[in-house]
């Protein structure tokens, strides 16, 4: 078994830089992801233990999860501790090799029934297979905004009636005011966890070009859109909030 490497405390964008570059998925942010994740996303605990929850409920015996965008693999492993149907196997995706060898690491090292299978591809090049349940846990921001309804209407496709999508997201509000509010809690909330404002605004500026977020009217026009008959926000704290989308059994 490989050992685990000790999660370091995030420290990024500490010290002023003389340009901010774009961000990216790269070594020096897996060492630090997952203090980076939990002290910068409102409820990443409780959204991470809500999937594997859901997990339970709705993960249908011999069939496939995926886990789109994984990261070091935290929704797949909530789903893998949580999941008791037999024959489930779960993929997780990430296009970042840096995320996806880490990942294996933590996989590896974890124990249950389910087989899991770590990839590293693009989400939006990827073809999936029939499947049950499908998390895009903060992912879509990332991709192109123009592949975003190809990909919701390609997971609609695949998911076998009954199933579900489970997408998260960053998201801004129309309403300018509403909006102000939101991203200063939000700022306000890393703060309180120990993020500096040259962190803050230093990290804000490196997301600018990569993390195009919607509104939520957008994001629920496209799960609509691709034919999901329940789309249900189930989680809302300042600017991020996470959505059940389940494909009705009336579908062949
Ligand atoms: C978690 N879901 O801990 N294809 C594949 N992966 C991608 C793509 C793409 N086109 N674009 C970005 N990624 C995780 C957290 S993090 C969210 C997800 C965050 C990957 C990227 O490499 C990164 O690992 C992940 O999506 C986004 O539940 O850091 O805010």
């Amino acid at each position: 078994m490989k050992p685990i490497q000790p999660t370091q405390r995030d420290a990024v964008y500490s010290q002023p830089l003389e340009k901010v570059s774009d961000f990216t998925f790269d070594a020096q942010v897996v060492n630090v992801f997952p203090d980076m994740i939990n002290r910068s996303i409102p409820g990443y605990a409780n959204i991470i233990h809500t999937i594997g929850r859901l997990a339970e409920r709705y993960i249908q015996p011999h069939t496939k999860v995926y886990d789109l965008g994984c990261s070091l693999g935290a929704a797949t492993l909530a789903v893998k501790q949580h999941c008791q149907q037999s024959g489930v196997e779960i993929i997780g995706i990430d296009n970042s090799q840096a995320m996806v060898e880490r990942c294996q690491t933590y996989v590896d090292a974890y124990r249950g029934d389910s087989q899991v299978h770590i990839i590293c591809a693009d989400i939006s090049d990827v073809q999936l297979e029939p499947c049950s349940m499908v998390i895009l846990n903060f992912t879509l921001q990332f991709v192109d905004p123009k592949l975003r309804q190809k990909i919701i209407n390609s997971i609609f496709a695949q998911l076998l009636p009954g199933g579900l999508l489970v997408i998260s997201e960053k998201v801004r509000h129309s309403d300018p005011v509403a909006e102000e509010l939101l991203v200063d809690l939000h700022h306000q909330f890393k703060r309180d966890n120990g993020y500096s404002e040259l962190e803050v605004s230093q990290k804000r500026a490196a997301l600018e070009n990569v993390m195009r977020i919607d509104t939520p009217e957008t994001q629920e026009r496209r799960l609509h859109d691709a034919g999901f008959t329940t789309v249900q926000n189930w989680f809302r704290c300042f600017n991020f909030a996470s959505w059940v989308a389940i494909k009705g059994e009336s579908h062949e």
